[in-house]
């Protein structure tokens, strides 16, 4: 690799050729701030944030995007430097909504921290106009809030160059500038696929998801309700960074404490619902394939995903399996097989998802998600509202013992605990797929050609005689790219696993937000799905169709996967 030499604040340093002052920086342990810079995504310079002096340069360069040379004299802390920093802060926070005492992002505000880090002591320094925008609470899942935007354009650039959605970009010129949709359409009015990415980029309060805390408190308080919560595999992965706990730390049996002591009636697992997924959408899978029927099957647990292909490839919907999503199907089953084994009413079950996602706030409005004549999931909050969830009812995390899920809906295997990473729903798949085609025991588990955080990965594997051909897509740029080429008749697969976000669910728009200061230097999503992959491994039982307590559900309740009562509680329907 070619080198280059240069010096920042007068240590001597080498760098790859063509890395940017920021990265050369960075390496040698010096933090130059960014706000609007988010790499391979949004590297435009703007914000002035990171602007570093280089000698001979006429004008302050900005280090994200500016190359390092051979003999480069770089300085990053000057006074000239700090004085101009704290004036960008001053002029942003002109025309910024200061109510940071009841902003949902205090105390992890990337622009909070800069302005406590360049010491602005007067917010109202630049006194002056100021614009004043409606909140746009029109999508189901999050509201915008212009008043908090400081018009970094990451929101813009993620929903674009990464989901390849584009319902979001620059409104006006100047000083009227604002970010916002087409014709200043509400975002519920557009093809938004809820995806919440960019509430995961957004440095500021300017967007957040819609908080539904304190409708669980009120339905905890109500005597009449039965309140139970089930917990999506990556929120284990990545809860625990809210309370302080590194990166790649699992905290599910501390999450467990806590919602046990929050007061739900029931703590139960998503888990035990992703190895019922997997019986039904096997039994698809091999249906689909044996009989003639539409292929690839594509999978349909990710709701932004489902968004996606319905307002996008709308010819492709007959390819979805038709399983409801393991929240869904958990939701069902707490409506009516627990139920009826508790004997409570459904009306009076309170049914509560702690997901990484936002698009599950849209997922549990949808058609068809109903199968006891009321909703599977009544709440559906994010892996940040079950933080806020916890200290607000005065919990001490990090003191909590370790605790174990409830039965009988809290029995999972390692297939499931690994949907939440890339790959996982593919691999958990192939566990109980090959092991029912061939009718032997699989010897190794580990289908390592799908696992990675690469955004499309294919593999071919011999089963039974057959070539079976497998696809994984994660994130909305590169399920579309997938979807072209099987449209052209370029590729051509069985099975096709898509995630609406990036590495999948530990990623997912709903996780605890990382700084673009992290962000840009940590890989986030390896480093969640290694979580997964962790308890996997140590998981005693690691196939769906091992799972004891499932087992039991289709003798007890459902008969066969694919069965008629399977299909009529879940199993769901799409709209082109
Ligand atoms: Fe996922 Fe799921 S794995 S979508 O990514 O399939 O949100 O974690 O809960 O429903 O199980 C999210 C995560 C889930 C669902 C599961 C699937």
């Amino acid at each position: 690799m070619e080198t280059v030499n240069l010096t920042i604040n007068g240590l001597k340093v080498s760098a790859p050729a063509g890395s940017t002052i920021l990265e050369a920086a960075h390496a040698a342990g010096i933090r130059i701030p960014t706000l609007c810079y988010l790499k391979e995504i949004n590297e435009i310079g703007a914000c002035r944030m990171c602007v570093v002096e280089v000698k001979g340069a006429r004008n302050l360069v900005a280090a994200c995007v500016h190359p390092v040379s051979e003999g480069m004299e770089v300085y990053t802390n000057t006074p000239k430097l700090i004085s101009s920093r704290k004036k960008t802060l001053q002029l942003l926070l002109s025309n910024h909504d200061k109510k940071c005492l009841s902003c949902v992002r205090s105390g992890n505000c990337e622009l909070q921290q800069l302005c406590r880090e360049y010491g602005v002591d007067d917010e109202n320094y630049f006194a002056g106009e100021s614009n004043h925008y409606e909140l746009d609470d029109s999508a189901a899942h999050m509201i915008r809030d212009n008043n908090k935007c400081i018009l970094c354009r990451r929101c813009v650039a993620v929903c674009e160059k990464v989901q390849g959605v584009g319902v979001i970009g620059t409104n006006n010129r100047g000083f009227a500038t604002f970010i916002g949709s087409a014709f200043d359409m509400g975002l519920g009015e557009t093809s938004c696929v809820s995806c919440g990415q960019c509430i995961a980029v957004c440095p500021t309060g300017a967007l957040y998801e819609k908080d539904y805390t304190d409708k669980i408190i009120e339905a905890i308080a109500d005597p009449e309700k039965y309140v139970v919560v089930q917990t999506a595999p990556s929120v284990r992965a990545a809860l625990g960074e809210e309370f302080g706990y590194p990166m790649g730390t699992d905290v599910e049996g501390k999450m467990v404490a806590a919602l046990r002591r929050i007061g739900f009636d029931r703590v139960f697992d998503t888990d035990w619902a992703a190895d019922l997924t997997i019986m039904e959408e096997a039994h698809e899978l091999l249906d689909r394939v044996q009989n003639g029927g539409k292929l690839p099957l594509i999978t349909s647990c990710s709701p932004g995903w489902i968004k996606y292909c319905e307002h996008y490839f709308p010819d492709m919907t007959e390819n979805l399996s038709s399983c409801k999503s393991p929240q869904q199907m958990f939701g069902a089953m707490v409506k009516t097989y627990f139920a009826e084994k508790q004997g409570i009413d459904p009306k009076n079950i309170v049914s509560v998802s702690v997901m990484p996602c936002t698009a599950k706030k849209f997922e549990i409005g949808r058609d068809h998600q109903n199968a006891a004549g009321v909703p599977d999931v009544d709440i559906a909050i994010t892996t940040r509202e079950l933080a806020r969830l916890i200290r607000r009812c005065g919990i001490e995390f990090t003191a909590l013992p370790e605790e174990g899920f409830d039965d009988p809906m809290g029995e999972s295997t390692g297939a499931a605990v690994i949907f939440g990473a890339t790959g996982g729903v593919m691999e958990a798949a192939l566990r109980t797929a090959v092991e029912t085609l061939t009718g032997e025991e699989l010897a190794n588990l580990e289908f390592t050609d799908v696992r990675g955080t690469k955004g499309i990965k294919e593999a071919e594997y011999q089963v039974a005689g057959m070539d079976i051909r497998v696809a994984v897509a994660s994130g909305l740029g590169n399920a579309r790219e997938l979807l072209e080429q099987v449209k052209s008749g370029e590729k051509q697969y069985h099975f096709i696993e898509i995630m609406g976000c990036p590495g999948g669910c530990v990623n997912g728009g709903g996780q605890p937000q990382v700084s673009g200061d992290v962000r840009n230097f940590t890989d986030v999503r390896s480093i969640r799905a290694s979580v997964l992959y962790r308890n996997d491994q140590a998981k005693v039982i690691r196939k769906s169709h091992e799972n004891p307590a499932i087992k039991k559900l289709y003798e007890e309740y459902l008969g066969e996967p694919g069965s008629k009562k399977a299909h009529e509680t879940l199993h769901t329907t799409y709209v082109k």
